[in-house]
């Protein structure tokens, strides 16, 4: 579990649960989702992403990384989306998506470490490489602020591969599409004969993963050899909360007509 003593005291006296977030941020959306799903009362700070509103020293105060989501619970900052998951259902256990049988919670805690895992090399290069490259080309002055701030090893390499003039390359779709067939090809195994990933019961597992397919689709990803994905997600987007948490916000910021307009 990633906690943070936050450089940006403002955040510090926060009390209640304060989410900073993104309105298309998969990472983000997935937390939305538990938080409606567990009915908590949580105060949203939204951050646009396009506007690079996460690169200042003030978020990076709170998140070093410079990433949504961050949760501010009562003064103490957690970062990471999959452990946030974790920690609001380990904090606020009235109803859990989290799973009670010991050899259930290593298979729960796989889901969720390939969500963290394949963020990078699959989803992002992914999207990067579709839309976001395109629509989230840094001004120099944002490229000098970002470089300055960022200090993480992995999100260097990445920023770096979409600044002074670069861009991703096919081959590194090619590769992100690689990765995501294998893990979709998994998922979908894990759904033969099961309505939710874990089985019988909706989980953590569907709430990390369901956001991901949704900002893929977007991006254009071929879901069409995963039936049972298909099926899996279907039910998804009839669940209320999955609605509200993730379909509504995304609507929000409708990067596709600025994408049209770009074009
Ligand atoms: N591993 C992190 C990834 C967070 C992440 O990459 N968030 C994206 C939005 S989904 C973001 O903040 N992008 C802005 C950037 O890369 O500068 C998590 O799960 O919280």
């Amino acid at each position: 579990m990633v906690m943070i003593t936050p450089t940006n005291a403002a955040v510090r006296s926060l009390e209640g649960l304060h989410l900073y977030h993104s309105a298309r941020s998969n990472c983000s959306a997935r937390v939305r989702l538990l938080l409606d799903e567990k009915h908590l009362d949580w105060t949203s700070h939204a951050l646009d992403l396009l506007k690079k509103e996460n690169i200042s020293e003030e978020y990076f105060g709170i998140n070093p990384k410079g990433l949504v989501p961050a949760l501010v619970h009562d003064g103490t900052v957690i970062i990471e989306s999959n452990d946030i998951l974790v920690y609001l259902d380990e904090t606020f256990p009235e109803t859990r998506f989290g799973v009670a049988r010991e050899d259930d919670r290593a298979r729960l805690d796989t889901w969720l470490q390939k969500s963290t895992d394949l963020h990078i090399p699959a989803i992002k290069t992914f999207q990067y490489f579709k839309m976001n490259a395109a629509l989230l080309q840094k001004t120099q002055a944002e490229e000098d602020l970002y470089w300055k701030l960022q200090k993480d090893p992995d999100l260097r390499a990445f920023h770096g591969k979409h600044s002074g003039g670069k861009t991703f390359t096919s081959d590194d779709a090619a590769a992100a599409v690689e990765l995501l067939n294998g893990v979709f090809a998994e998922i979908d195994q894990a759904l033969v004969g099961h309505e939710w990933m874990m089985g019988d019961d909706y989980s953590l597992a569907d709430i990390s993963w369901g956001p991901s397919m949704t900002t893929l689709l977007s991006g254009g990803f071929d879901f069409s050899p995963f039936p049972h994905v298909e099926r899996w997600y279907d039910a998804l987007c009839q669940r209320p909360e999955f609605d509200k948490a993730v379909i509504q916000w995304r609507k929000q910021a409708n990067w596709e007509k600025l994408l049209k307009k770009q074009g």
